[in-house]
């Protein structure tokens, strides 16, 4: 299964990912996203409304608060 990951391009925290997902050679899906005009899709797989999301989430990784 592809993972998707919504970015912003100046995301510092969306770049952690990105360097995380080409480190480890995990195909992504990248999908940039204008987080100051958000779209329905974006808030319904982040209703904080904040990237990087990951979707879904691999069953290998964990959340820290
Ligand atoms: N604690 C989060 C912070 C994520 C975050 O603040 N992302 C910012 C972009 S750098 C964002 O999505 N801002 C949009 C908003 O707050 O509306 C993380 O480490 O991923």
């Amino acid at each position: 299964m592809t993972i998707v990951l919504y970015y912003a391009q100046r995301s510092p925290y969306a770049r952690k990912v990105r360097i995380l997902l080409a480190e480890k050679n995990l195909p992504v899906e990248l999908i940039a996203t204008d987080i100051a005009n958000k779209s329905p899709e974006f808030v319904s797989i982040s209703p904080i409304g904040k990237v990087p999301v990951l979707a879904p989430l691999p069953s290998s990784f964990f959340l820290l608060p």
